[in-house]
């Protein structure tokens, strides 16, 4: 195969997609990439500033140019108010999904939602309980709906604290007060940012950060985890089960339906209309063997691992899947979706389905969703999809026959059950050194990095050293493909963790679900740090986003460091222009919230800054 293309992706249903591609002059992101070169370098840098009319402002890096904006904003200001906006963004899409949660929780709560019922009672009771809300002896209706709206409550809030933010160890939460960065109300502290950005406001580049980190912990702590837990009282706690990854899930014989986006309202219902009987005969009738639903990106990972649904991809499979000439119809909602997938679906039978009030496509067809009539319009959805097999041309079909086993569904409950119904095993491995530590390996896919290169090789080279990975979004789904989330992957780990795992029957890399479910991960570390009487900054944890590009991953490292933990980025955030805020952000972080970032696009040299921190954190804990 060419070798520009075993440059694109280490995958290889992605070789073989994209070799197809070039064989029929097909355009992908990766082309697209290469148009785009060279990128704009006041923009690399986050040198430009559009905030107002006087601009747009530039500032030369090379001291050459103008230093300084119409404004006179220096190059700190230009950067820093450019990463809180990104933060802004990024908190502002996972909280307004999970605002959309609550509500449908709440119009569950209510008897007006058409297909949604509570799944886990249990979960919604020790919800309610936290959050002061009375529930012995009532009805689980009454008490889900006084859950919604005190969630819902949380977003317009004008004074703190969110609830789950005391689910930290108490000297995270007393730091957080005395920095002034506790979070007060999800939407609140979104809107200041914007306020803050605007022409002629905040100017410093430390005051505008410290803001930024308080936004992006109304979204860990807050947005992200009511979505998380909200979505376990709906559709039900994650539990542990095996499925298939990657372009191979699709079927020569059946009615493929993609979905992709992030909100599994959406996407349980259209999993749930899948089965309905009379679609089913449908299907066979029009003369497919059956219905087959299979995910892509995060709402793909709601649906694995709360069902088996096959997931056919990360967030670079997304038009490679279309281009297989098998889908019927791509259904959408929100977040990730290429708008070239409309176009792309027009050149096949494919049917581009959105969804969403909030995203529309042009070229596509809207078949708008509300909860009051989920159920019907997936019907309607999975019904165009079904009638849509007969226009699909056999003879342009294309499959990769590549797919992977995986064993997901590892929510924080599952693993405790895993564990024996307490965290002494895990506790006791760390102690030991087994394990060695624990690292959160998540993010995107991004056309800068070879696909699922950094992700994989980030994840493999830290199981060999003894430490236990956990995993969700794209990640989640490059280890998917690759293998790594099965039992029998612990062979490929050190000798510490690889007894842990044989003995525990667990894969040495863990999913625990979607990118808001970043939030389990946070649980899970506030109940070890609370566990050993330390905060979140003394465990010897990690963070990675070795391919990330999305503004909510901005704005999830930007949590996690303020949570405390050292997170490596894989691709270069668009702040070097700014010394001072790149000094901040990978040294000066550390004095101030105990956690920092650093830049390493080399998985294994990433892995190796991991592995000392880890060292050096398990050395101050005296292990
Ligand atoms: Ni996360 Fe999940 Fe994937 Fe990145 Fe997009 S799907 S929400 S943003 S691309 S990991
Ligand atoms: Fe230029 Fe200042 Fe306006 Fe930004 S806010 S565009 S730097 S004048």
């Amino acid at each position: 195969m060419e070798e520009r293309i075993l440059r694109r992706s280490v995958d290889p249903a992605s070789q073989a997609m994209l070799s197809l591609a070039a064989r029929q002059g097909l355009e992908t992101a990766w082309d697209r990439l290469e148009k785009q070169q060279p990128q704009c370098g006041f923009g690399e840098l986050g040198l430009c500033c559009r905030h107002c009319n006087m601009g747009p402002c530039r500032i030369d890096p090379f001291g050459e140019g103008p230093a300084r904006g119409v404004c006179g904003a220096t190059a700190d200001t230009m950067v820093a108010r450019g990463l809180l906006r990104a933060i802004a963004a990024g908190a502002a899409a996972h909280s307004d999904h999970a605002r959309d949660v609550a509500h449908t929780l709440k119009m569950t709560a209510q008897g007006k939602a058409g297909g949604y019922e509570i799944k886990n009672e249990a979960k919604l009771r020790r919800l309610a309980a936290e959050y002061g809300i009375p529930e012995a002896g009532r009805p689980k209706e009454e008490v889900a709906l006084d859950l919604a709206e005190a969630a819902l409550g949380e977003f317009g809030q004008q004074e703190g604290p969110i609830r789950f933010t005391r689910r930290a160890p108490p000297k995270r939460v007393a730091l957080w007060e005395k920095l002034g960065i506790d979070p007060r109300g999800i939407d609140r502290e979104i809107v200041e940012i914007m306020h803050r950005t605007h022409m002629g406001v905040d100017h410093d580049y430390i005051n505008l950060i410290l803001h930024g980190l308080r936004a992006s912990l109304a979204d860990g702590w807050g947005g992200s985890m009511i979505a998380t837990e909200l979505q376990d009282v709906l559709f039900g706690v994650p539990q542990p089960k095996r499925a298939e990854a990657n372009l191979g899930v699709l079927k020569q014989d059946q009615v493929n339906i993609i979905v992709h986006g992030h909100e599994p309202i959406l996407s349980e219902m259209i999993v749930a209309a899948a089965e309905d009987p009379e679609l089913v005969a449908l299907a066979k009738q029009v003369g497919a063997e059956g219905i087959n639903v299979a995910g892509i990106c995060c709402t793909g990972n709601e649906v694995l691992m709360r069902h088996g649904i096959p997931i056919a991809g990360n967030f670079l499979h997304q038009e490679l899947a279309v281009m297989t000439g098998a889908v019927e119809a791509v259904v959408v909602d929100v977040q990730c979706i290429f708008p070239v997938l409309a176009d792309l679906s027009a050149c096949y039978h494919t049917k581009f389905i959105s969804t969403s009030p909030k995203a529309k496509f042009p070229g596509a067809v809207h078949m708008e969703f509300h909860e009051e009539t989920a159920y019907e319009t997936a019907r309607a959805i999975v019904r165009a999809a079904v009638e849509n097999y007969p226009n699909r041309n056999q003879g342009r079909v294309f499959i990769p026959d590549v797919k992977s086993e995986c064993m997901v569904g590892f929510s924080v409950e599952a693993i405790l059950e895993a564990l024996g119904g307490s965290l002494d095993p895990l506790l006791g491995a760390v102690r030991s050194g087994a394990i060695k530590g624990i690292v959160a390996v998540v993010g995107c896919n991004n056309p800068k990095i070879q696909q699922d290169y950094g992700h994989v090789n980030l994840v493999r080279e830290l199981i060999r050293n003894n430490v236990l990975v956990v995993t969700t979004g794209c990640n989640a789904i490059a280890c998917a493909k690759a293998g790594l989330l099965l039992p029998e992957a612990a062979a490929q780990a050190g000798d510490g963790l690889k007894g842990v795992c044989q003995s525990l029957g667990i894969p040495p890399v863990l999913h625990m679900g979607s990118c808001v479910d970043i939030s389990r991960i946070l649980v899970a570390c506030a109940a070890i740090a609370n566990a050993l009487g330390v905060d979140i900054s003394d465990l010897p944890v990690a963070g990675a986003a070795p391919e990330w590009m999305s503004e909510k991953a901005v704005s999830i490292g930007a949590y996690v460091v303020a949570s405390g933990i050292f997170t490596v980025l894989g691709t270069v955030p668009q702040v070097l222009g700014s010394p001072n805020v790149a000094h901040l952000l990978t040294v000066g972080a550390e004095g101030v919230v105990g956690g920092k970032f650093a830049v390493e696009p080399d998985p294994f040299k990433a892995a190796r800054l991991i592995l000392d921190h880890i060292a050096a954190k398990r050395a101050a804990l005296g292990l």
